[in-house]
């Protein structure tokens, strides 16, 4: 079992399309164990981004991911990394294929939209940036509501 953590950017939250992407997410089996909605400090983001900081973009990056509400999301399921990433679809929403989230609900590669972990190593990293232990939800009574949906 593995778990990964979603960013909807900002622009998600402005566009009102935060509640479309959860349910992709649902409806395809992967289960919610941690949501929050949050204001990321310059501190936060540039540790969230810490790989990018010689990019030419990372400044730009920064002050987008910093530029309204985003929610956080931690998901748990058999490789939810992947599959995550294969329903996001292509960085450069120029790029992605429709019927990925990029791809219906995003047009360009600086707001797109979503963010995902890019392996378990990075998603363990990341889901501490945005969740204490005690904020995510493994209760056994959960596990069965899951279980009971097939
Ligand atoms: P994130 O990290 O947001 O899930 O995106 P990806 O994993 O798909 O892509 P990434 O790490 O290469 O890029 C991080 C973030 O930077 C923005 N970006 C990227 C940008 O503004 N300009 C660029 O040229 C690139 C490559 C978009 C996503």
């Amino acid at each position: 079992m593995e778990n990964t953590l979603v960013l909807l950017k900002p622009d998600a939250v402005a566009k009102g399309v935060c509640g479309e992407i959860i349910a992709r997410f649902e409806k395809r089996g992967i289960k919610i164990i941690g949501m929050k909605m949050l204001y990321l400090s310059r501190a936060q983001a540039a540790i969230h981004y810490s790989e990018h900081q010689d990019k030419p973009f990372f400044d730009e990056l920064v002050n987008f991911i910093i530029s309204g509400p985003l929610v956080a999301i931690a998901l748990q399921g058999e490789n939810v990394v992947k599959l995550v990433r294969t329903m996001m679809g292509s960085t450069n929403p120029l790029e992605a294929a429709p019927g990925t989230i990029r791809g219906d609900l995003a047009t360009n590669i600086k707001n797109n939209i979503i963010h995902g972990s890019d392996g378990p190593v990075s998603a363990k990293r990341e889901i501490n940036i945005y969740f204490n232990d005690s904020e995510l939800c493994k209760e056994v009574a959960y596990e069965s509501l899951y279980k009971d949906r097939g």
